[in-house]
């Protein structure tokens, strides 16, 4: 396209007159590794009185991508417009470049989409889940991961969680060829396979109940217990794990299945009672209605700046409310504060509430974020300053310089016994 074909592009104009005289003066990412995972964000300056916004873009094992996307691609479409427009800015970050969705883009799209909310915010004088229509609930209740290399090391750190007030533990036990949330991989386990650092399928059948069953005769009675698969398993494995479960009444059994056989949801959540929660691995709105619609799922946990950010995440929530169904965010430690924050607005917003991942953020990441939300007896509570109520010292995000290793392949690591790779 010729530089004066760009020019007489509409887009880069407001469309109508603006309400106020504010205008975007500058997108850019930032990128800081507080805790060794990269977290992207984005920060939105406006010409007016030191007004900015910040949001979550994070994909953190394809950082470098986002932030091309948000510096080269979309910052252009937004310099000079004004800023309360959030619906059609971020339509049009979509619909700009025709093809649309996935994770790059969907990231770049969140951090641009928070941080217009967050200038509304500061705007409006008000915190972003007043915008959203105000609380529903005092405080969101949390679950927080304990893992271990044996079931006893597991329920030992499960238990030392409910002692500090937590009433959801996702349990998560090592496994020969798969570690994870602080649980390791045990190695060599099948040496006369022809990859003995594999993992299989059928030990992880023959081990989950167990983990189970020792919990429910450990733990108080009132403690949730969840469950994370990642994933690996078939449709009918999946659904022999849901069964096999069953007494040990979890809140709820996470990523059975890989989204290639997503469509299978269904038939396996109708044949079990035990909660089915799917959806970090949305990349797009289309697949997670998908997941509500198609009946496949009874908590849908879409990672929200990989849906595109909250413009999108709430009306989810609404469908969600309006389906039955319940809401999980996923909410681990590749993502920022900003992104955490995001989600306890729309948790705390929301009639279709079901539970909230929690982080342990680091000092580091304390420091470099003023303002991260702290959870206290396993409750998380949003900021009421207008915004999120979260900064960036840019100067100390500035010495936790991301880099490539670890995160960026770290999920193609799982093998099977005879070498093929598993889904993640
Ligand atoms: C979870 C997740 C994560 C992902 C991670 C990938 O339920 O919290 O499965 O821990 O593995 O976000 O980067
Ligand atoms: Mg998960």
């Amino acid at each position: 396209m010729s530089a004066e074909l760009t020019e007489s592009v509409p887009t880069f104009a407001d469309p109508w007159p603006a309400r106020e005289k504010i205008t975007i003066s500058g997108v850019r990412t930032i990128v800081t590794a507080p805790e060794g995972i990269p977290l992207v964000v984005v920060r939105i300056d406006t010409d007016t009185d030191g007004l900015y916004g910040l949001g979550c873009a994070t994909f953190t094992q394809r950082w470098k991508a986002v932030r091309t996307m948000v510096d080269d691609h979309l910052a252009r479409l937004l310099i000079g417009r004004y800023p309360g427009d959030i619906g059609d800015l971020v339509r049009l970050c979509g619909f700009a470049g025709y093809w649309r969705n996935g994770p790059v883009i969907n990231n770049a799209i969140s951090g641009i989409d928070q941080a217009l909310w967050d200038i509304a915010g500061k705007r409006a004088g008000l915190p972003v889940h007043e915008l959203l229509g105000g609380k529903v609930r005092a405080a969101v209740d949390t679950y927080i991961h304990a893992a271990g290399t044996t079931i006893e090391e597991t329920l030992e750190r499960a238990q030392s969680f409910v002692d500090q007030g937590w009433r959801y533990i996702r349990l998560q036990q090592a496994t020969p060829g798969s570690g994870g949330y602080g649980a390791p991989r045990l190695r060599g386990e099948y040496p006369d396979a022809p990859y003995p650092d594999g993992w299989s399928a059928r030990d992880y059948l023959r081990r989950t109940p167990r983990l189970f069953e020792q919990a429910r005769s450990t733990l108080p009675e009132h403690v949730e217990l969840l469950h994370d698969v990642h994933s690996r398993l078939t449709p009918k494995d999946a659904l022999w794990l849901a069964r096999a479960l069953e007494p040990y009444r979890l809140f709820f059994l996470e990523d059975i299945l890989p989204p290639e056989h997503w469509d299978r949801l269904p038939e396996i959540r109708s044949a079990t009672s035990t909660p089915i929660a799917v959806g970090e691995l949305t990349t797009s709105m289309t697949e997670a209605i998908q997941l509500i619609r198609n009946g496949g799922v009874d908590l849908i946990r879409s990672h929200i700046s990989d849906i595109g950010g909250l413009t999108p995440a709430r009306k989810l929530a609404a469908l969600a409310e309006l389906s039955g169904v319940r809401t999980a965010w996923h909410g681990p430690g590749d993502t920022s504060p900003i992104g955490a924050a995001a989600n306890v607005a729309l948790d705390i917003n929301s009639v279709a509430f079901g539970i909230q991942e929690g982080h342990l953020y680091n000092d580091a990441t304390h420091e470099v974020f003023p303002g991260t939300l702290r959870i206290e007896d396993g409750w998380l509570r949003p900021n009421e300053t207008p915004g999120w109520g979260i900064d960036i010292d840019e100067q100390a995000a500035a010495r936790f310089a991301p880099g490539l290793s670890g995160h960026d392949a770290w999920a193609a690591g799982v093998r099977r016994p005879d070498g093929a790779l598993v889904e993640p």
